[in-house]
């Protein structure tokens, strides 16, 4: 049989559902998925293979194009774009309940600068009627060379076979990256790291969250098969310790067992958990 691939990368505006789809296409949680902006910091690839052909979808950093320089929105837009840059195709994703033509337009004029084919797909659909889309598509198709249109939505896995079939089409013979047992190109570790990261974004203020690294120290299983994770927060003031830790250490403690929680239904394992935190 001989081997085809593909290089897909994944783009539009933080909070677009950008994760989630990628999430949803390789049947695993391997990028984390939040209401707040700018989740995803890393190039993260999740990798999808379909009879002969690997398809490997890079899940980028929002493409907000991000305006304000600052050393975090350089590390994304580095991510970003080389995300773009390896991929063979554009897949722009849309939250179609928040469509603003403008700067729409504007990141397309952006992403046409690199000459290569683009799709556009609708997320969300879950939360829209399909027909106002119609016209807001064929605007699209007049003003701009796009590949396809799709609609679907990530969260409710409406959409994706058929969007899947049509990117099956790009793929050309070439032997596969990954081999057919790898889902992504971060390990265990990464994935808990975030997976934590994703926690503390679900309870504490947006500023938190990206002053923090998390670096999961051990992972080892045990004996009876239990799983042993300890990981260390690093701040770098003082005053978050305080905000994390919580009245009576309680915010810490829902944070550990909602993590713990969540690691244990990805993992299918017990999981013991262990979290220190430290001021750097
Ligand atoms: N209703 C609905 N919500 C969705 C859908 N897809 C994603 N979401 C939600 O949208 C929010 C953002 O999703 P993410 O996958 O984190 O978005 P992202 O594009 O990766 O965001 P960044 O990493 O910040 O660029 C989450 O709360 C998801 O649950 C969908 O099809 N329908
Ligand atoms: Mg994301």
């Amino acid at each position: 049989m001989k081997y085809k691939i593909l290089k897909i990368s994944i783009v539009g505006k933080t909070n677009a559902g950008k994760s989630t789809l990628i999430n949803q296409i390789v049947g695993e949680k391997i990028s984390i998925q939040n209401k707040k902006i700018n989740t995803t910091q890393e190039l993260i690839i999740g990798v999808k293979n379909i009879k002969n052909t690997q398809i490997l979808f890079y899940d980028t950093p929002g493409s907000n194009f991000l305006k304000n320089i600052n050393n975090q929105s350089k590390k994304l837009k580095k991510n970003l774009w080389n995300g773009i840059d390896e991929s063979d195709l554009i897949l722009y994703l849309v939250d179609s309940s928040l469509i603003n033509m403008k700067f729409l337009y504007d990141q397309l004029y952006k992403i046409k600068e690199t000459k290569k084919n683009i799709i556009i797909c609708f997320n969300k659909t879950d939360l829209i009627e399909n027909k106002k889309l119609l016209p807001i598509i064929s605007k699209i198709d007049e003003d701009h060379k796009i590949e396809s249109f799709f609609t679907i939505s990530a969260k409710k896995n409406i959409g994706i076979d058929e969007l899947l079939r049509k990117l099956v089409k790009f793929s050309y013979f070439s032997n596969w990256i990954y081999t057919d047992e790898e889902i992504t190109n971060k390990d265990d570790k990464f994935i808990l790291s975030e997976l934590l990261r994703e926690t503390i974004l679900k309870y504490l203020h947006k500023e938190i969250p990206y002053n923090i690294k998390i670096i999961t120290s051990t992972y080892k299983t045990l004996r009876n098969s239990d799983i042993k994770i300890k990981q260390k927060i690093y701040i770098n003031e003082k005053r978050y310790k305080k905000i994390i830790l919580g009245k009576n250490g309680n915010m810490i403690k829902k944070i550990r067992e909602d993590s713990q929680k969540k690691i244990k239904n990805i993992f299918k394992k017990r999981i013991h958990l262990y979290l220190e935190l430290v001021i750097k």
